[in-house]
């Protein structure tokens, strides 16, 4: 569903007065107390019940993260409107028209392998986790395009924490929802990589806090095109680690396959961090442009955020493992 910006609306002028003060009330009742509540304080929910709940919800109180840059966040017409999802079509135009009815509700994550606890989390589960925070990202592609997006969510180390990882487990393995009765275009033969998307990091990558559990952007939940309704956000790595629609997380001991190293192994490695030295064989990635600029600007070591992870790194060789 294709969001319209709102304006900002609170809690109290869309709920009917009985239900805004019997709240609390309700929460405690219906056994929704401490983080659960969290959720309450960041949920508005605008929508009509058919489709897609989440892509009406307006996250409010969200808090700032000290990860967020300054920069000029990007327009929200551009993010939304200049899409990679495979899954969708291939042309960046294609997955705000085609994304407009994938049913994101009912959703659930399974997240499996090498844990304590495994289980199957609901979406409203997953909004309760902690609270969530405005993360403003820069985000490259390695086509060489980027932009600035406020994201909603949370470090995933919150949900690594919650499953406990056991001492078996050394990367995490995740999997994008495939169905291509919603997904017509999801073949190998159309979009030249397999499916279901899979993506892939080293444990420390996926615990290191500026890795994001992702539920919105802008300030609203997740459009559609975007990765409704949970995707990750790696800002040091190129875009396509970022995997969206995620209906898997498998904690595991060997390095897990990922989708552009199985298409192909020369161009997109494993870590794929976002390194001006290191070129694709088709683009260089000294510089990039910002969506909505004209000129190129040049590209940073781990895309600025260095100071945060370039100890996961140290001792390693960048241009033999890309
Ligand atoms: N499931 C899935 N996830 C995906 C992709 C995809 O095709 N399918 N494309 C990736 C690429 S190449 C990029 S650049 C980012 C784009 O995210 P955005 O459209 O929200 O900017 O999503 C990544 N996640
Ligand atoms: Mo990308």
């Amino acid at each position: 569903m294709l969001l319209q910006r709102k304006p900002e609306l609170t809690y109290a002028d869309v709920t009917p007065k009985e239900i805004y003060f019997n709240r609390r009330k309700f929460l405690k009742a219906m056994g929704i107390t401490g983080v659960a509540a969290f959720a309450g304080r960041n949920l508005l929910n605008l929508a009509s019940p058919s489709r897609n709940v989440y892509a009406a919800t307006k996250f409010t109180g969200l808090i700032k993260s000290p990860f967020s840059t300054t920069e000029k966040e990007t327009p929200y017409q551009d993010v939304t409107h200049y899409n990679n999802f495979y899954e969708f079509g291939v042309d960046k135009a294609q997955p705000a028209k085609n994304a407009q009815n994938f049913r994101t509700s009912p959703w659930t994550v399974s997240v499996e392998g090498e844990v304590k606890t495994k289980r199957k989390f609901t979406m409203d589960e997953i909004l309760k986790f902690a609270p969530l925070e405005e993360r403003i990202y820069r985000h490259r592609c390695v086509e060489g395009w980027s932009i600035v997006v406020p994201w909603t969510g949370f470090s995933f180390n919150v949900l690594a924490r919650l499953v406990e990882p056991t001492p078996k487990a050394k990367f995490v393995a995740f999997e994008s929802y495939w169905d291509l009765g919603q997904m017509p275009m999801a073949k190998q033969a159309l979009a030249g990589i397999e499916f279901p998307y899979v993506e892939g990091l080293r444990l420390d990558e996926a615990m290191n806090p500026l890795t994001l559990l992702c539920v919105g952007m802008y300030g609203e939940s997740l459009p559609n095109q975007d990765g409704a309704p949970v995707r990750m956000v790696i800002p040091w790595k190129y875009g396509f680690k970022s995997i969206k629609s995620i209906v898997k997380i498998k904690f595991v001991s060997k390095e897990p396959p990922t989708t552009w190293n199985l298409a192909n192994s020369h161009e997109y490695g494993f870590y794929s961090n976002v390194n001006p030295n290191v070129d694709h064989p088709r683009w260089s990635q000294a510089t990039e442009r910002r969506l909505g600029d004209i000129f190129r600007r040049k590209t940073l070591m781990f895309n600025g955020y260095q100071d945060q992870v370039a100890s996961l790194y140290t001792g390693m060789d960048l241009k033999k493992y890309f």
